[in-house]
């Protein structure tokens, strides 16, 4: 698990929410049901790039297009295919962008990230907007866990032996950004899905 703090500056946090606001008027953010129970999330979620995330009644999985528009995701902006090729350390493009969307009171419970075929890839996560409390522990769940702070602009790298780690967010600081006029937190989790040939 590598933190690079900052790794976008303000000019280029302002610039990816512009992209993300165009983003989210072709895919609008939708709120996502636990499988079997249908327990809402209480993050928003859409994606960018071939294929996206999604967590419905049946099943979590990864699909071309947007469960209620049918549309295909928008492209990934550039921006984030260069912090891919700078940080992932993976000679591959990502094919998925997952974008949650965190307002006041929203937090994510501590899970695995195994809806990929290719663990040698690793997840990597930039943070925008309010400050998070983002805990993590080993590959066993009820282990021992710590936490780090998530702030806007700072990139995480969950590769290697962190790559099956539990991981969560606890709580997001209100407050704490100016980024977002209306508060939240935006998180964007860039994963390459297929087993390259
Ligand atoms: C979040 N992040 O920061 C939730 N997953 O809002 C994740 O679930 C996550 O930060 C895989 C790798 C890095 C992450
Ligand atoms: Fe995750």
């Amino acid at each position: 698990m590598t933190q690079h703090p900052a790794a976008l500056d303000r000019a280029a946090q302002e610039a990816l929410v512009e992209a993300l606001r165009s983003a989210v008027r072709l895919a609008p953010l939708f709120t996502p049901v636990m499988p079997r129970t249908g327990r809402p999330f209480s993050v928003r979620m859409t994606n960018l790039g071939p294929l996206g995330w999604v967590s419905d009644r049946a099943g979590y999985r990864y699909q071309p297009t947007h469960p209620e528009t049918g549309k295909p995701w928008p492209a990934m902006p550039q921006v984030l295919l260069d912090l891919w090729q700078r940080h992932a350390a993976y000679p591959h493009l990502p094919e998925a962008c997952l974008v949650n969307f965190y307002n006041q009171g929203a937090k994510m419970g501590l899970h695995q990230d195994r809806d990929e075929e290719d663990f040698a890839a690793p997840v990597l996560s930039i943070s925008l907007g309010d400050t998070a409390v983002f805990r993590f522990g080993g590959a066993e769940r009820g282990g021992k866990t710590q936490t780090l702070k998530l702030h806007s602009g700072d990139v995480l790298v969950m590769g290697g032996e962190a790559r099956l780690c539990f991981h969560g967010i606890d709580r997001v600081l209100g407050g704490t950004s100016t980024l977002l006029k209306e508060g939240g937190r935006i998180n964007l989790t860039l994963r390459r899905v297929t087993r390259p040939n």
